[in-house]
């Protein structure tokens, strides 16, 4: 019963699940853009993961802890780093490699969509690996889901990329999940590559699912979004005893619609609000939002924002957030900007 489990897909599911309190992830945002500075990095042993942004990070590495995705940064290079506590080992299993130390997991597949039909089957099966993978690990609670694809508005209607993405998402899940979803951020990378990336944090405990009372929960979006709803919850508070709260690709909609069209300011204004919302439903008292505990990601669709959005990001936060500007595609067209983040590292 205690053996360590060794992932195969055949693998029955035998988790050594547990209601621990963990401690927490840390994570940081570092610059540098050569290819020493990430292996400087990597030379931690500590380090459970880094994610490489944008051209001038290494495009690979040979270590599973490493991730490039294509969204290029505003400024300076940029790398994302988790650290864990324990010793952090890593596995590859066909198109998925991971790393964990015990308590979390740091998880990736890459999918060419070409090998996969389309959008749609490399998304089914990416979510049909995750599960099966979660369900062999001794880390089978997901927080966390990041996921990157190409040309995300491309399409109309319900033909449309994202909308596409999220169908094969669903059926991918399916039965694993049913309405116990965990964070997650979906955006559009613009490299033409057709490779659709996701990855993930895992862990040991499982995490508490959160909603926005000023939001439409995603899985209950009316038809008008597309045939399958998106399957995320808003934000995951980890099993942490410091609150640590995974929080969402968050946009400018309020119930289930999008605000302040054209606007980027007010859409800044109006996405800050609801994370505000969302961590005063986490019970994190408003002197303790936002600030250097605060990492943030700021996806920006269009480069002629960026100055504004600056702006209306430092009149909004403590001038000490950290904070990550990347050039990225939101999944409505209409969306200018989308923000996630961890308050409590
Ligand atoms: C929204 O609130 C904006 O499909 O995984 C945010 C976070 C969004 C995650 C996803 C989509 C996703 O609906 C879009």
């Amino acid at each position: 019963m205690t053996q360590p489990q060794i992932f195969s897909p055949s693998t029955p599911a035998r988790p050594l699940a547990t209601t621990a309190a963990l401690a927490s992830l840390r994570v940081c945002y570092a610059s540098g853009s050569a290819a020493n500075a990430l292996d400087a990095l990597l030379a931690q042993t500590d380090v459970l993961a880094v994610v490489g942004f944008g051209d001038s990070a290494p495009a690979t590495h040979g270590d599973a802890r490493y991730l490039h995705v294509a969204l290029q940064p505003v400024g300076a290079a940029a790398f994302e780093v988790w650290r864990a506590q324990g010793t952090v080992t890593t596995a590859r299993a066909g198109e998925l490699r991971w790393a964990s130390d015990g308590d979390y997991a740091f998880g990736v597949i890459e999918l060419d969509e070409a090998r996969h039909g389309d959008i749609d089957g490399a998304a089914a099966t990416a979510y049909r690996s995750l599960v099966a993978w979660l369900a062999a690990s001794p880390t089978p609670h997901v927080l966390r889901i990041w996921n990157y694809l190409d040309a995300i508005n491309l399409g109309n209607g319900d033909a449309e990329r994202y909308r596409r993405f999220c169908s094969g998402r669903a059926a991918g899940l399916t039965p694993g999940f049913v309405d116990a979803y965990p964070a997650a951020t979906a955006i559009g990378v613009r490299d033409g590559r057709r490779v659709l990336q996701m990855y993930w944090l895992a862990a040991r405990s499982a995490g508490t699912a959160l909603e926005n009372p000023r939001q439409v929960s995603a899985w209950r979006y009316p038809r008008e979004y597309g045939p399958h709803a998106p399957n995320f919850a808003r934000a995951m508070r980890a099993p942490t005893p410091m609150a640590q709260v995974y929080i969402s690709g968050t946009a400018a909609i309020v119930g289930h619609r999008s605000h302040h069209r054209e606007d980027v300011g007010a859409q800044i204004d109006e996405t800050l609000t609801n994370i505000d919302s969302l961590l005063a439903a986490a019970h994190i008292e408003p002197g303790a939002r936002f600030g250097a505990n605060c990492l943030l990601k700021v996806y920006v669709r269009r480069d002629a924002d960026i100055a504004a959005a600056r702006a209306q990001l430092a009149a909004r936060l403590p001038a000490d957030t950290p904070l990550l500007l990347l050039r990225g595609d939101i999944c409505r067209s209409e969306l200018l900007i989308e923000i996630d983040g961890i308050q409590g590292v």
